[in-house]
């Protein structure tokens, strides 16, 4: 592939407004964009941990410590020949999946301008639109909360997801039944806010007919959710604790969850979610992408996942009018029809990058090349 230069350019950008879930709130995404170049061609991705560890061990710090100190160095060493290799490069670190995948991603975007080809198409995609849904934070009140619920509803998206915690549970996802009835797709998200002892509490929850509640009992957890399903109408949708398809495999074995939550940078990168992806479509799991509240670049990338073919269920990937005053892409990423993006035509993830903007908002920067990655 000849990738000649990695530069990394770190961002932040404010959220219109702080997105609060069980674990705490975030009011300002910040971003390590990263530029894979080789010649004329330029591939992108963006890094999609959140500035402290609350959702998983990495910080956007410790992804450009990683980035500098190991995964560029590894990666400019040698040339790769596709970016399949990139996984077996990177498989000598032990986790810091969202670093490995930062590069990745950018690395299968080059691949594919260097093809010509959307990256949908390169990854195997078959999908032209897909179709979306949104997730709403922890509010003050559950009259908030409807307002919220229906002004998303009359945009269209397809499911309602809702984030609840130990008292913030019950009443709210009542007041959504009572108010928009039970046809209104709706699941609950809970980022690891109970345990065992709560199964009485999340049975009750099982009246309101969810599609689904998201990783429910702790993070690093297979074991204890294997015990829940078995309790628990609702299906159980694992996020924080699949982190390769080895984990997506234990948990289907265990029958741990039935539907799994992907996203490209909780797992390592592209290749790696593609396996899980084939692993759940083979046991009939059916999967859906998840976000990190990424801005544009990494928005690109959740709509080529989402164009293969076991993402049956609408994922996370909200229009950027949801998140940003302004997208570092653009044209910025909007329902093309009520509840469905189009998976652009274009090579690569196919959106015109605002580097303008982009260099409005940065706060660092560092170039590295084959002679000066090398410690
Ligand atoms: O658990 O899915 C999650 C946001 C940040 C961290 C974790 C999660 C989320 C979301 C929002 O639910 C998804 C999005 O709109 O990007
Ligand atoms: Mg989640």
């Amino acid at each position: 592939m000849n990738i000649e230069e990695i530069r990394l350019q770190r961002i932040k950008i404010p959220l219109k407004a702080p997105f609060v879930t069980s674990f705490g709130a975030v009011s300002e995404k910040d971003i390590i964009i990263v530029r894979a170049i080789s010649g004329d061609h330029v591939g992108y991705s963006e890094s999609v941990a959140l500035p402290y560890p609350i959702y998983n061990e990495e910080t956007t710090g410790t992804i450009w410590y990683m980035l500098e100190n190991f995964l560029i160095p590894k990666l400019l060493e040698q040339d790769i020949q596709h970016p399949n290799d990139v996984t077996d490069l990177f498989s000598y670190i032990r986790r810091n999946n969202m670093a490995k995948a930062a590069l990745e991603m950018a690395v299968w975007d080059l691949y594919s301008r260097q093809q010509g080809i959307p990256l949908a198409a390169a990854i195997g995609g078959q999908r032209n639109e897909i179709e979306v849904g949104v997730s709403i934070g922890i509010e003050n009140y559950i009259e908030d909360l409807l307002k919220k619920v229906e002004g998303f509803l009359e945009d269209g998206y397809r499911k309602i997801k809702v984030k609840i915690k130990p008292g913030w549970d019950y009443e709210p996802l009542k007041a959504i039944r009572k108010t928009f009835g039970y046809q209104v797709p709706l699941m609950a998200d809970a980022n690891s806010a109970y345990t065992l002892s709560d199964t009485a509490l999340l049975k009750e929850l099982d009246q309101f007919r969810l599609m689904m509640i998201e990783q429910p009992l702790a993070h690093d957890d297979i074991i204890d959710h294997a015990k829940l399903q078995a309790e628990l109408e609702t299906p159980i949708c694992l996020d924080e604790s699949i982190h390769s398809a080895e984990d997506a495999r234990k948990a289907i074995d265990l029958n741990a969850c039935k539907i799994i939550n992907i996203k490209v940078g909780r797992v390592g990168g592209i290749t790696e979610s593609i396996k899980i992806h084939d692993l759940c479509q083979k046991e009939n799991i059916p999967v859906w992408c998840g976000g990190m509240l990424e801005a544009g670049i990494g928005r690109a990338h959740n709509i080529a996942i989402t164009s293969l073919s076991n993402f049956t269920i609408p994922g996370d990937t909200a229009a950027s009018s949801r998140y940003f005053q302004e997208d570092i892409i653009s044209p910025e990423v909007t329902l093309s029809r009520p509840g469905f993006i189009t998976v652009p035509k274009g090579p690569g993830i196919g959106f015109e990058v605002r580097e303008d903007f982009i260099d409005q908002l940065t706060v660092d920067r560092k170039a590295f090349t084959k002679e000066t990655a090398r410690r």
